[in-house]
C-alpha cells in the first residue's frame, strides 16, 4: 500500500518531538485535532524552522482548540500570549477590512484561482495588511470550498433553503450571505456547533469536506449540498510582539518555513479532501452534486453592495475577478 504524505509525516513527527531541546519554542494554535492537514503543516514549518536554525527555534502546535476557540486566540495573538496562529481568514473580517475580499461567496472561480491570487500580489498585500493589527501574515493555507450540510432534508434548490438556520463563522459577510439565501444565520464558534445542532439549535452548518468529516458534524447532520459558496484561503500568523523579538535572520527563518510549508500542505489538503468525502460517503451521508449554482450566485449581489464599499475593497475585488 502507498503511504500517505499524512501518515509519513504523522509517523515522522513522533519522532521529531522526542528528540528536541530548543531555546525558543512558538506555542501554535489550531482548531483541528491531530492528522488535519493544517496542524500537519504547521508541524512541518516547525521542523523546517528547527534544521534551518540548528536547533534554536522550535514550534509547538496546540491542537484540538486547546488554546482556546478562534476568535479568543486571535485576540490571544495580538497580545502576545500565543505566539503563532493557524485559522481561516473569516474570523479576521471585523478586524481587518482586506481580509473580507477573500471571504465573499464566490468570488473564487475555483480553487486554482485562488491559488492564483494568493500567490500573487493581492495574497501579499493582504498578508501585509495583519501588520496593523499586531500581527504578521507569514502563509495562506488551503480551505477547500465550503457547502452546506443540515440534519433535516436534501437541499436541491435555493428554495429549500428558506427558513432553515445555519451555524456559520463569527463574521458580518456570512450572516449576510446566509440571510441573502432566504434562511436564518447563527455565529457560533466551531466547537458548539455539533451539539448545537444535535440539540436542534441549528439545522445545520458549512464546511468543507476534512472539517465536516473531523469535527464528526456528518453524524448528525447527514444531507450535504455542494453548492460550494466559499474558498476562503486559511492563514498562519505570528505575533507582532513575537516577531519583534527575533533578530531580522530569523523573521527571515520564520517567514521561509512558512512559505516553504504551504506546498506540503497543499498535497496533504488534496489528500484528507478525497479521503474524508470518502469516509462520509460511506458513512450513509447523502450528497446532493446536482445543484444549479446561478441563482446562488445571483443571490449574493446585496451582500457585494453592502460589504464592498471603499475604494480599497472595490480595487482588490476587481483585480481578483481580473486574475486568470
Ligand atoms: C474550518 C477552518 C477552521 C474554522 C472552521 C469553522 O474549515 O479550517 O479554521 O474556521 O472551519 O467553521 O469555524
Amino acid at each position: 500500500m502507498k503511504l500517505t504524505l499524512t501518515a509519513a509525516l504523522l509517523a515522522g513527527s513522533a519522532i521529531a518531538t522526542a528528540a528536541t531541546a530548543c531555546e525558543t519554542t512558538f506555542r501554535s494554535s489550531d482548531t483541528h485535532p491531530e492528522g488535519y492537514p493544517t496542524v500537519l503543516a504547521v508541524q512541518e514549518m516547525g521542523k523546517l524552522l528547527e534544521e534551518r536554525s540548528d536547533g534554536r527555534l522550535c514550534v509547538e502546535v496546540f491542537h484540538s482548540a486547546q488554546l482556546g476557540e478562534e476568535k479568543d486566540t486571535i485576540e490571544q495573538t495580538q497580545f502576545g500570549v500565543i505566539d503563532m496562529n493557524r485559522v481561516s481568514m473569516g474570523p479576521f473580517n471585523n478586524i481587518i477590512e482586506e481580509t473580507q475580499v477573500v471571504s465573499l461567496p464566490y468570488v473564487f472561480r475555483s480553487v486554482e484561482h485562488m491559488h492564483h491570487v494568493m500567490d500573487g500580489p493581492i495574497g501579499d498585500e493582504i498578508l501585509a495588511a495583519f501588520e496593523a493589527h499586531d500581527l504578521v501574515g507569514l502563509a495562506f493555507y488551503d480551505g477547500g470550498s465550503r457547502s452546506f450540510y443540515n440534519s433535516e432534508k436534501p437541499i436541491t434548490s435555493m428554495a429549500d433553503l428558506a427558513g432553515m438556520k445555519f451555524r456559520v463563522m463569527q463574521s458580518d459577510i456570512f450572516v449576510d450571505m446566509v440571510s441573502a439565501l432566504g434562511a436564518n444565520a447563527t455565529p457560533l464558534p466551531y466547537g458548539e456547533v455539533y451539539s448545537s445542532i444535535q440539540t436542534g439549535v441549528i439545522d445545520g452548518a458549512e464546511n468543507n469536506w476534512p472539517s465536516y468529516e473531523s469535527s464528526g458534524h456528518f453524524e448528525v447532520a447527514k444531507y450535504y449540498t455542494l453548492d460550494q459558496h466559499l474558498i476562503v484561503p486559511e492563514v498562519l500568523v505570528m505575533s507582532k510582539l513575537t516577531w519583534d523579538k527575533l533578530s531580522p535572520e530569523d523573521q527571515e527563518l520564520v517567514r521561509q518555513a512558512a512559505k516553504d510549508s504551504v506546498p506540503v500542505m497543499r498535497e496533504l489538503w488534496e489528500e484528507r479532501e478525497a479521503a474524508s468525502e470518502q469516509k462520509v460517503i460511506d458513512a450513509g451521508v447523502e450528497v446532493i452534486t446536482d445543484i444549479d449554482k446561478t441563482p446562488f450566485i445571483e443571490a449574493m449581489k446585496p451582500v457585494y453592495e453592502k460589504h464592498v464599499t471603499s475604494d480599497k475593497l472595490k480595487d482588490l475585488v476587481e483585480r481578483i475577478q481580473a486574475t486568470e
